[in-house]
């Protein structure tokens, strides 16, 4: 269990996990999930799960290792062109590492019940109400064109919460400044193999085993009250 409170503990802290030194550097690891492949079923699939943890961001954490490995390269170097041409690949692994690390957290068996607390408190006043929130979030995740996410977030500045989508893996924080506290993803294999084409049903269901307990304490890590 300790291994498995380490990878909740970073993931809402939002720093990477980086367990393998290599020279000055760490290598990035794939994270291990806090439950079965089948733990989620019949909302998410074990198919699904075992092919979007261990291939899918099993390559996000292998791309971003081999893109920080030619920065380090190219920053010894001086080679500013190299260090540039680069950001595409930094954004779209590492973004995909960040939000994957985040996804398998905000998710548990059977959901956990409606938010409590601070957290139930500042969506009612944020949006009047849990149904509401859920609603205005579903929709505008549904309606993400190609690939990307739907977002709750935080803004720190203005102490409300906030939603968002962004396309392919861009993060949310480095994005649009908002802290993630739960992403809904909407790229096909997340739900392709189960719903088909029909992504509102995926969307539907997913709140059914929304993690709120990991949720709050994304609000609450970031001053969120
Ligand atoms: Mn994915």
């Amino acid at each position: 269990m300790l291994a498995v409170k380490g990878v909740i503990n970073i993931a809402r802290s939002n720093k990477l996990t980086c367990l393998a030194a290599v020279g000055n550097r760490c290598k990035h690891t794939l994270p291990d999930l806090p439950y079965d492949y089948n733990a989620l079923e019949p909302v998410i699939s074990a198919e699904i799960m075992q092919l979007h943890h261990s291939k899918h961001h099993a390559t996000y954490v292998n791309n971003l290792n081999l893109a920080e490995e030619k920065l380090a390269d190219a920053v010894n170097k001086s080679d500013v062109s190299s260090v540039i041409g680069l950001h595409g690949a930094l954004k779209f692994n590492g973004g995909g590492h960040i939000n994957h690390s985040i996804f398998w957290q905000n998710l548990c068996p059977g959901g956990s019940g409606e938010p409590t607390g601070d957290l139930a408190a500042a969506i009612t006043r944020d949006f009047g109400s849990l149904q509401a929130m859920k609603d205005k979030l579903s929709a505008s995740t549904v309606a993400v064109q190609g690939s990307g996410w739907g977002w709750l977030g935080y803004n720190k500045t203005s102490n409300k919460l906030e939603l968002a989508t962004c396309f392919n893996q861009d993060p949310l924080e480095a994005t649009t400044g908002l802290v993630p506290l739960f992403g809904i993803d909407v790229w096909e294999h997340a739900y392709y193999l189960q719903y088909k084409n029909v992504r509102p049903d995926y969307v539907k269901a997913i709140f059914q085993i929304a993690n709120w307990n990991d949720v709050a304490a994304r609000f609450s890590a970031a001053g969120g009250k």
